[in-house]
């Protein structure tokens, strides 16, 4: 049976603050923290205990090695001697934002039938740009039935790609065919704008999508002024609803006028920003939610805490509850060193419509195999990172040590560095 299959980027033990994306606020306010990779890794398991108790189906992908030694040896360089901020770039642990690992175009969507998934290039942010290789190798692993995927490589580069944060899917049930939407920005402005409307052209001509019910959308231009540096932090869509924030696009009456059209069912869920402004939307991630419907079929949102501690945020949320609008559950989790550095509870999870029987079964998790990761974070996770520890040999080795036991744990011996 098909099904939204949630994977979440398990957060690698070489979290730490290096302010490394200009336009993403929370991040650069935050560089030169101390970090804390354990309590950083748990607060994911627990996300994703809370929506394995929702009934949601829940999978994981898993940190690539990390300092990427090949990506410093192309630049003819090694770890050691590198400066400080390409040591940052190689040792970040950013691949933990699921997100932006790939765009998905589920098999009711596509030509042949089959579920496309194409890795984003991510060619922006230089830390970014070397987690392309690692994850198409994981996503090959995972989705290795060649009857039902097409893991494919990334778009070239100069067009950004980054994948899924940019896309969303509108359908009236998750096995039905979906209207595609892709959120692309415009360069220009006061920060780089990632997603490049080439290459979203491009996922969607590879992915076989049927032009008339697919959408190429602006982001507007104060949005990404304002912070918004991924559509997803802005708007979310799941199923038939649509919640997005009234300065989430350049053109929004064109927009929604043509998701109606597409999706006469639609609903469209806009926050004016006399209720909550951009920055109050950015600041609290309300969008960066996860909207999931669970096998009770209760349209929920799952909002990170500054959601709650926002409160402008909280108020719409309230009302939007007690005035019967269409999300009708609101969870609360607690995802704050991943949030510190720009990534809410959508940002950590790739979205997959399919059979979960046809996924290799190791990337699948119930709550024992949670207990297992657990334990090895419990175990390896460094407890912190502070800038001056990126230097240092032995917590390097430690974030070596840490990996493989992961690797070894979850039996992923195809992906040992
Ligand atoms: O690309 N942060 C990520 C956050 C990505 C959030 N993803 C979505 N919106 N889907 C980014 O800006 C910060 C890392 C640092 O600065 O060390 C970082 O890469």
């Amino acid at each position: 049976m098909i099904r939204e299959i949630n994977f979440d980027g398990i957060v690698g033990p070489s979290h730490n603050y290096a302010g490394l994306s200009p336009g993403n606020l929370a991040a650069t306010a935050n560089a030169g923290q101390v970090a804390h990779p354990r309590a950083a890794a748990l607060q994911g398991v627990a996300k994703m205990r809370a929506n394995l108790a929702l009934g949601l189906v829940q999978g994981v992908l898993i940190p690539p090695p990390r300092p990427d030694h090949g990506w410093l040896a192309r630049l003819a360089i090694d770890y050691e001697s590198a400066p400080a901020h390409l040591k940052a770039q190689a040792l970040s642990a950013s691949s933990m934002w699921a997100a932006n690992a790939a765009t998905v175009s589920p098999a009711p969507d596509t030509a042949d039938g089959r579920c496309h998934l194409t890795v984003a290039n991510l060619v922006t942010m230089p830390h970014r740009s070397h987690e392309w290789p690692a994850t198409l190798a994981q996503l090959q692993v995972a989705f290795a039935d060649a009857a039902r995927f097409v893991v494919r490589p990334p778009v070239l580069p100069p067009f950004g790609d980054e994948g899924a944060a940019n896309h969303m899917r509108l359908c009236s049930a998750h096995d039905a065919p979906g209207v595609e939407v892709f959120v692309y920005g415009v360069s220009g402005g006061a920060f780089p704008a990632r997603q490049h409307v080439e290459a979203s052209r491009a996922v969607a001509r590879h992915h076989g999508l049927d032009p008339a019910r697919t959408l190429f959308v602006q982001q507007s231009v104060e949005a990404i002024a304002a912070g918004a540096f991924h559509n997803d932090v802005v708007a979310v869509a799941n199923e038939r609803i649509l919640l997005a924030h009234e300065q989430a696009f350049a053109d929004r009456d064109v927009f929604y006028a043509d998701l109606r059209r597409l999706l006469p069912e639609i609903e469209i869920v806009e926050v004016p920003a006399a209720a909550v402004s951009l920055a109050d939307a950015i600041g609290s991630y309300l969008f960066n939610a996860q909207l999931v419907t669970p096998p009770d079929g209760v349209p929920t949102l799952i909002v990170p805490e500054e959601a709650r501690a926002n409160p402008s945020v909280w108020r719409w949320i309230e009302a939007h509850l007690a005035g019967n609008g269409p999300v009708r559950r609101v969870e609360v989790v607690d995802v704050r060193e991943s949030m510190a550095n720009g990534g809410g509870p959508a940002c950590l999870r790739l979205r997959v419509v399919c059979d979960p029987a046809t996924v290799d079964p190791r990337f699948l998790v119930d709550d024992r195999r949670l207990d297992r990761i657990a334990a090895v974070i419990d175990r390896h996770w460094p407890e912190a990172i502070a800038p001056d520890d990126l230097g240092d040999p032995l917590v390097l080795e430690r974030i070596a040590t840490a990996r493989a036991a992961l690797v070894e744990e979850l039996e992923l011996t195809e992906l040992r560095a």
